[in-house]
């Protein structure tokens, strides 16, 4: 893409973000602390989802990773022990819990490039977006283990979900590294990528999913978030509701007129 098209911004130190026509990509940046998480980095990214959110012109996002790493979790040099027992459900109530809900709410797709090792909430922050793409040399860690903790960032409700019982407790409990290519063979994630060509995957995808029928997107993730939690009866009935919202939105009218016509559509991602 021409340089004059991308307007780097950097709205915090610890989070870049990129505008591309209709979409924008967002890089943790603590690439020496492989991007674990601090308090800076968790008001940037907060700030930066909100603001692609309700950013009307802003139809995909891409999430990735500054450096060799893609998140190793929590920043540990915070959490150094200060004589009294620590409260980290705090952490999660401000921080982490508030990011997955926001994913996962999101009215708009979100694509992970996982470019390199995701340990902890970093792994889990992973799964919770909406198609993750890893690059092959990449390693997703339940490092939890490894420190008395419990998975957290949703991995106890993604993992099972994508992977199934059996496998989400052996990576709960043992903590091994799983390799991206094992990743994409359970099911966990969409697809492991050759390393020197993620990133422009990773683009081309969210940009492509930046064309395509926004509302129908959005409406499509709230019949997934409703499906966790449903039974076959209820998620039809959503399904009912969400497809007659779908229904009434120009994107559907122009998919079909598109379809008779024998031509590519053209989504303009507008609401009903
Ligand atoms: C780090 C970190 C890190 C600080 C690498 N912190 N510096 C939520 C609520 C509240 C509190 C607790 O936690 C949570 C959720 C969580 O996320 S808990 C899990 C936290 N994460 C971890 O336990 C992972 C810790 N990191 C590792 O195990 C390794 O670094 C991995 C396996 C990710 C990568 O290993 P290597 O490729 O060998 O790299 P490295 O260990 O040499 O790390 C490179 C640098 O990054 C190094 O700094 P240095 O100054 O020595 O070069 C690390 O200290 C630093 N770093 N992770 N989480």
């Amino acid at each position: 893409m021409a340089e004059e098209h991308v307007a780097k911004e950097h709205v915090a130190e610890e989070l870049l973000v990129e505008q591309r026509e209709g979409w924008r990509i967002l890089t943790l940046n603590r690439p020496a602390r492989l991007n674990a998480f601090n308090e800076a980095l968790h008001r940037a990214l907060a700030k930066a989802i909100e603001e692609a959110e309700t950013d009307t012109e802003c139809r995909a996002v891409l999430l990735t990773g500054a450096g060799r790493g893609f998140c190793a979790g929590q920043d540990l040099n915070d959490r150094v022990a200060t004589g009294t027992a620590p409260d980290l459900g705090m952490a999660l109530d401000q921080f982490y819990n508030p990011l997955v809900r926001r994913l996962r709410l999101m009215p708009k797709p979100i694509v992970c490039a996982v470019n390199g090792v995701a340990a902890g909430a970093g792994a889990n922050l992973a799964l919770a977006c909406d198609i993750v793409l890893a690059a092959r040399s990449a390693k997703f860690i339940q490092a939890f283990a490894k420190i008395g903790l419990v998975p957290d960032c949703g991995g106890t409700f993604f993992l099972p979900r994508l992977v199934g019982d059996a496998r989400a407790r052996g990576l709960a409990l043992l903590a091994e590294p799983l390799s991206a290519e094992k990743a994409e063979d359970w099911g966990m994630i969409w697809k492991a990528v050759d390393d020197d060509k993620l990133r422009a995957e990773a683009e081309a995808l969210t940009a492509h999913l930046a064309t395509q029928p926004t509302q129908g997107f959005a409406l499509t993730k709230k019949a997934f978030l409703a499906s966790a939690g449903n039974t076959l009866d209820g998620q039809l009935d959503i399904e009912r509701d969400l497809q007659r919202q779908a229904g009434r939105t120009p994107d559907y009218a122009e998919g079909t007129r598109a379809f008779l016509e024998k031509r590519p559509a053209h989504f303009t991602g507008k609401p009903a």
